[in-house]
């Protein structure tokens, strides 16, 4: 490779010795300032505020004014970019000190905001000049523009400045570079690979859900094909919490502010909850989460501790304030569905509870063939005070606990500080969507609090009162969310079992295999199959090809012979090898799919 170099605080530095994703950063945040350079030019109004590298790149938040930037707009920057490039300025390192830093950018706003911060003792406050262009900066850069070549312009978006809603709306301009166009190119590919597997895309292609402004922001509406896989999913999880011992309850999904405060929600939660509405005497808030209400059907009866485990279960639904940029699809919305649980045990219950817990999540991703994912434990951070509740001894308490279940059970996990939920430490089993940053799907969270706030107990071996203690847990998070991240796994091909259409039936010409294939189709369903007869007149290929792209799992594909024979010939997807067989082993080969999940 060619030597190259880059500067840092009037250092030139060998590049070759420098790690590869190092290299990478410097080169995309050089990138970045090569693209604010290009905007100067075609808006020699804007102004600028940061462009800093992330995972995916880089991005610079920029004032146009009153304009906004377009697709078009993108194809015109790189174009200005290559041109920079190719004039190949060499870029110069500059070190001043504030108050030549606030003379010299007087009339920039961004630039004084972000230079007043500076502690002139602390750093050094340097500029890098690239020909006509100079930018406040840290650095380090590359030695010359010409090292960029290998750069592409991905997307824009509106970014409030330093993120906060009440600020002006900037315009965020992503991008990416990289040492080679072979690198680049792959990289492309990824992520078009990607788009195509974003469960918003896939769901809008097999009709699994939709919304609407009428009803509002992260507010998805389940069509009839998402319907068919949510309900699978709720009687899967449902048998398998019934045989170990779950009771289902139904209860309302708002409770009056008092609930909240009683919860603590009310004080702990608040900013993630809708604002209160009254009724009559009443103040109503939709709830957040199903706890409170499960404390209380706890507690509407005395408890033996031969009782416990007593472990209630609800698909619940729960709304939340979720900011409206942060809304996606099914993975984050503001009205969801959990497959909750709060399974109150003794204190020497906990251990082998939270096993329990713990090996459910497994069995069910096994089913699932789900790999990717990761577990996480999630601790408070002791310095953050407001956010939870004050009790050094009961946090140590919990968080020893589920880290020795975890070592017993062998399983990887990291830990997390900050991210307990507010009534104690809790496990995360962590996922990364097609799109975008990791989420949670499944949880299993300790709590010795909200048992006490609610006055909760259990009469022990002695007679005695005891405060019991509490697991929350979601296996699948929500119902929404374990969607998207199924769809997005599967590429949206469901496995036999929870496929909202299962077999696809198509007679090679209406005019003379539509009667048999119409009584196929009957037998199916009457055998309770979800079953369709495509009897359109179209040709046979284009049926085939539709029953791909709507990633049916099984083609059923009636002609003459079949007729003749009373057979079967089927397909299964992803595949063009046709099998033959009477009508029996058909069904016996459906249901051994269905009984192996496979
Ligand atoms: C497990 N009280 C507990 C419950 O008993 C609770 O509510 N925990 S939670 O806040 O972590 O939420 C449970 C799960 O809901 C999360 O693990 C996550 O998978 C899912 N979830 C949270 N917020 C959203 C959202 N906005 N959209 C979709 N799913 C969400
Ligand atoms: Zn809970």
């Amino acid at each position: 490779m060619k030597k190259r170099f880059f500067l840092e605080k009037g250092k030139v530095i060998d590049m070759i010795n420098i790690k590869e994703n190092e290299r990478l950063s410097i080169m995309n945040h050089s990138c970045a300032h090569l693209l604010a350079q290009a905007v100067k030019r075609l808006y020699p109004n804007a102004l600028f505020w940061v462009g800093p590298v992330i995972e995916e790149g880089f991005y610079y938040d920029i004032d146009l004014g009153d304009d906004v930037i377009t697709e078009e707009d993108l194809s015109k920057l790189e174009k200005e970019m290559k041109n920079i490039s190719k004039d190949g300025k060499r870029i110069v390192r500059n070190e001043l000190s504030k108050s030549d830093a606030l003379e010299k950018f007087k009339d920039d706003p961004y630039k004084i905001d972000l230079i007043s911060r500076m502690d002139e003792n602390d750093t050094v406050i340097s500029c890098y000049t690239q020909g006509d262009f100079t930018d406040l900066c840290r650095g380090p850069h590359v030695e010359s523009v010409k090292e960029l070549k290998h750069f592409k312009l991905i997307k824009f978006s509106g970014a409030y400045w330093k993120g906060d809603a009440n600020n002006k709306m900037l315009q965020r301009i992503y991008g990416v570079c990289f040492d080679s166009e072979e690198d680049l190119n792959n990289h492309l590919k990824e992520l078009e690979e990607l788009k195509e597997r974003d469960h918003r895309k896939i769901g809008k292609n097999l009709d699994i859900f939709m919304s609407h402004d009428l009803v509002g922001k992260g507010m998805p509406l389940w069509l009839p094909n998402g319907s068919i896989i949510r309900k699978q999913l709720e009687n899967y999880i449902y048998e398998k919490e019934q045989k170990l011992g779950y009771s289902h309850v139904y209860t309302p999904c708002v409770g009056t502010v008092d609930l909240y405060k009683t919860s603590g929600h009310w004080d702990h939660y608040k900013e993630n909850m809708f604002p209160s509405m009254k009724v009559d005497e009443e103040e109503f808030v939709l709830r957040p989460m199903n706890c409170p209400h499960h404390m209380l059907v706890y507690g509407n009866a005395i408890h033996s501790y031969k009782e416990l485990p007593i472990k209630i279960g609800e698909f619940a639904t729960d709304f939340r304030y979720e900011a409206s940029g942060a809304v996606k699809g099914l993975e984050r919305v503001r009205c969801m569905c959990q497959n909750d649980a709060h399974i109150f045990v003794t204190a020497d219950q906990i251990k082998e509870q939270f096993k329990e817990v713990v090996n459910l999540i497994l069995d069910v991703y096994k089913d699932f063939g789900l790999k990717n994912y990761k577990f996480r434990l999630s601790l408070r951070d002791p310095e953050d005070k407001h956010k939870y509740f004050d009790d050094d001894e009961m946090w140590n308490n919990a968080e020893d606990r589920l880290r020795e279940v975890l070592n017993e059970l062998k399983v990887d996990y990291t830990e997390a500080i900050g991210e307990a939920a507010f009534y104690g430490p809790k496990l995360d089993v962590e996922v990364k969507p097609a799109v975008g940053p990791e989420v949670t799907l499944s949880t299993c969270q300790l709590d010795f609090l909200l048992p006490r706030r609610f006055e909760l107990s259990y009469i022990d071996q002695n007679g005695e009162k005891q405060t019991p203690v509490v697991l929350h847990r979601a296996i699948f998070g929500t119902f929404d969310r374990f969607t998207a991240f199924l769809l997005e796994e599967t590429k949206g091909i469901l496995p036999l079992w929870c496929s909202p259409v299962q077999v696809n039936v198509i007679p090679v010409n209406n005019k003379y295999h539509l009667d048999y294939a119409a009584s196929v189709y009957d037998n199916l369903k009457q055998i309770g199959f979800r079953t369709n007869l495509d009897s359109r007149e179209e040709k046979l290929g284009y049926k085939l090809r539709e029953a791909v792209v709507k990633k049916i799992p099984v083609t059923v594909i009636l002609g003459q012979n079949e007729v003749d024979n009373k057979s079967i010939s089927y397909r299964l997807h992803g595949s063009e090898d046709t099998t033959t067989v009477t009508f029996d082993e058909f069904i016996n080969m459906l249901n051994d799919k269905i009984k192996n999940r496979d």
